[in-house]
């Protein structure tokens, strides 16, 4: 709970100072928000859906493949930008690479984005297949689904002639691709409905997506494909091909374990903690409160600058974690100034605890003067 969240983060201040992360480099982009998630290493929790998850990951590799896959969970989230997008052939003006997507420590240190910026280093470190799991970090969008920080599991196979025993080699990882993530989610959840989508990823060819139904909606909970053979070939001696996804953890916790909204992996509230034990995949969490959400509208004429990913960071900055959503509800541009305004529905709501007015009212008149100070907006 408490304890156990709060001891992690101060385990981390010890491995990772604030200056080494927040280091007032002019392209430095980190919150204190998001140094504040540093080391705290949900995935290292055993009794936390997002550790339990990553084991019953491993109990599927290992039954499948005994003595296969290589496991990493403690790689440092900071990373190189090199590693993060060249070593994975992200172009050089991939919108992923802008500092309104990506936390910079500096200019070529960034917090990792995904798990794939291991790839690379750990197939020249020899590793033929490995599962390789980590918090990862994102300026995005604020809803049930997406959080600035989250949980990635990258898994990697590589294979020689001797297995594609002269089948179509790209042909032959994608088939052993789908069918070992098939297996993974019928492992996971049972009978489940799902679909693959094609997808692009500059470190794949062909890529896909995997969704879920879940609570109504198609939820996005991985992306994969055939490794770029560019990749394999400066990383490892010629003749191999392999297949690599990224999991979203949260994702696969929030339909395994039937969790509404991704926020809840933060929480100390033992009434959320308590219903997970280690090993356990049947547990189905118990709402406890469902306190209403408060909507408070902002409108402003948008700048430039404006992005809506800068307004969530904002908004993030100031509720935390009672900021449930950010959504754009209206927009129109001006027929005569050319200009264009905004209108943005916040839901501010806390799972654990009834909000008062004068709280919200308060958060809500700080989100507005920032946004007016801080992102160059015109408040309507
Ligand atoms: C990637 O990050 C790729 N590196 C995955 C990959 C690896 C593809 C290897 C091919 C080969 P993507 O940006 O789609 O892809 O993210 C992967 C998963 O992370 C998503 O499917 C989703 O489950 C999860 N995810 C993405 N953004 C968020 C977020 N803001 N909050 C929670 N989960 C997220
Ligand atoms: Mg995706």
């Amino acid at each position: 709970g408490l304890t156990t969240v709060s001891q992690a983060a101060a385990a981390a201040v010890t491995t990772l100072s604030r200056d080494e992360v927040i280091t007032g480099h002019p392209s430095n982009n980190v919150t204190d928000a998001i140094y504040s998630k540093i080391g705290v290493n949900l995935h290292l929790q055993p009794t936390h859906p997002i550790g339990i998850i990553k084991q019953a990951i491993y109990d599927y590799f290992d039954k499948q493949h005994p003595d296969t896959f290589k496991k990493f969970d403690n790689l440092a989230p900071i990373v190189s930008a090199h590693a993060n997008f060249d070593e994975v052939l992200v172009p050089a003006d991939h919108v992923s690479r802008s500092p309104n997507d990506t936390y910079y420590v500096d200019p070529d240190t960034v917090l990792r984005c995904h798990t794939s910026a291991h790839q690379a280093e750990l197939l020249r470190g020899g590793h033929s297949a490995f599962l390789c799991t980590g918090d990862v970090y994102r300026r995005d969008s604020i809803d049930a689904t997406h959080y600035p920080v989250f949980h990635q599991m990258e898994g990697v196979r590589v294979f020689s002639a001797a297995d594609w025993a002269g089948q179509e080699p790209t042909a032959y990882a994608e088939t052993e691709l789908k069918r070992t993530l098939e297996g993974l989610a019928q492992h996971l959840f049972g009978k489940v409905e799902m679909r693959w989508i094609d997808a692009y990823f500059p470190f794949t060819e062909p890529s896909f997506e995997l969704e879920i139904f879940f609570k109504g909606e198609w939820l996005e909970v991985l992306g994969c494909g055939v490794m770029q053979q560019q990749i394999l070939d400066k990383n490892l001696e010629a003749g191999h091909k392999a297949w690599a996804f990224g999991l979203g953890l949260e994702r696969l916790a929030m339909v395994l374990f039937d969790i509404p909204d991704i926020r809840l992996f933060w929480t100390a509230d033992q009434r959320f903690l308590k219903q997970f034990r280690a090993g356990d995949l049947s547990a189905r969490f118990k709402s406890y409160s469902k306190f209403p959400p408060c909507y408070k509208d902002v409108a402003f004429w948008v700048s430039d600058a404006f992005t809506e990913n800068n307004l969530c960071e904002v908004v993030r900055g100031i509720a935390g974690d009672l900021a449930e959503e950010v959504k754009l509800i209206d927009t129109f541009t001006h027929p005569k100034t050319g200009r264009t305004s905004n209108c943005y529905r916040i839901a501010y709501r806390s799972m654990d605890r009834s909000l008062t007015d004068d709280e919200i009212n308060a958060l809500q008149e700080e989100v507005r003067s920032t946004i007016a100070s801080k992102l160059g907006v015109e408040l309507r």
